[in-house]
């Protein structure tokens, strides 16, 4: 299978100081695609298709904003990553932020997305590897891998988190729909695609399907519970499966098959597959318990439809593992 992967998608590291005084790596680092790129052996670089793709999802006050928070950030006298803080709660009158502090909180979620010196370059070839993997698609691969890294699908269109800037699923599907093809997207990260089912939440012609942790139990709390079914012309094309935490692919696999065939109904001709391994047993933040050995039956289940598919890389934290783990699913495509 063509994989992609841009090497400015290392430049991303955060750092985290621990109550000793220590820092370290925040959860979502380097050492992640680099177990990728130890076990799937080739990629090729990303191309670069500009801001005009990334707009088509995220507003440019929002890309501004992430492409200037680290200067402004410094700017503003403050030392390490920039990371939001106090955030505007429901029904705050809209006011016009300059301070880089407030603007943290209007454009995210959660805490858990720090914006480091390298983190706009990363941002932007995460999401580059994703419309390049969308071109060998479109081009008649039956399925190539974009190795995005940051993740992409906790991100709405003006909101970080979930340690994701830029939807990278969202952005390759709407590009794809602009291509005139009919998308839809499977979401089988341990976590609810919360940020790509807002940005297609009111949107009848793109079908979001999702498997995941039960958000009563799990981030992101706020999203993913059955009853979000879409909204106007979007109502019916947006499908939740939450499993209780110790899933095993006995478990796994009869949902695995309600969305597939949810997805048959709709009969798209390119499939978005946003495919985290934080679905495996020895995943240090999640709690299903796929193994290794369940991945390449799960994805030659999803490529039986027989739809072309660009799967996008969210996320998957057993790094030791997640290379193997990652190249075990591709190999059943
Ligand atoms: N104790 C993705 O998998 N919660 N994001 C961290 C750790 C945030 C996961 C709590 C999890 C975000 C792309
Ligand atoms: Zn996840």
């Amino acid at each position: 299978m063509r994989c992609f992967f841009d090497p400015r998608q290392l430049e991303h590291a955060p750092a985290q100081e621990l109550h000793n005084g220590a820092w370290v790596p925040y959860g979502e680092h380097p050492g992640r695609p680099r177990s990728m790129l130890a076990a799937i052996g080739h990629v090729e670089p990303a191309h670069d298709h500009g801001r005009a793709p990334l707009l088509s999802v995220h507003p440019q006050p929002y890309l501004e904003f992430l492409e200037s928070a680290y200067r402004e950030w410094q700017a503003a006298g403050r030392t390490g990553d920039a990371s939001p803080y106090a955030w505007p709660v429901v029904r705050r009158r809209p006011l016009i932020h300059d301070r880089i502090d407030a603007k943290l909180g209007l454009y995210s979620f959660d805490a858990t997305s720090p914006i480091a010196a390298g983190t706009w370059d990363s941002v932007y070839w995460s999401a580059q590897t994703a419309l390049s993997g969308l071109d060998a698609v479109l081009a008649g691969e039956n399925a190539a891998f974009a190795l995005c890294r940051p993740p992409g699908h906790h991100c709405g269109a003006d909101y970080l988190g979930g340690y994701c800037y830029l939807n990278n699923a969202a952005i390759a599907a709407e590009t794809a729909v602009r291509a005139g093809r009919r998308v839809a997207i499977l979401d089988v990260d341990y976590h609810h695609g919360n940020g790509t089912q807002d940005i297609f939440y009111a949107r009848g012609d793109v079908l979001f399907v999702s498997i995941h942790a039960d958000p009563r139990t799990d981030y992101p709390y706020y999203w993913g519970h059955s009853d979000e079914t879409g909204e106007a012309e979007g109502e019916g094309a947006n499908l939740n499966l939450p499993l209780p935490r110790g899933a095993a692919a006995a478990d796994y696999l009869p949902a695995l098959e309600e969305a597939l065939g949810r997805v048959s109904v709709f009969g798209p001709d390119l499939l978005v597959l946003s495919f985290g391994a934080d679905t495996f047993s020895g995943d240090p933040i999640s709690h299903f318990r796929l193994e290794r050995g369940d991945y390449p039956g799960l994805a030659r289940r999803i490529a039986s439809l027989g739809v072309p598919t660009l799967v996008v890389m969210e996320g998957g934290y057993a790094v030791d593992a997640l290379g193997d783990n990652v190249a075990a699913f591709l190999s059943g495509f």
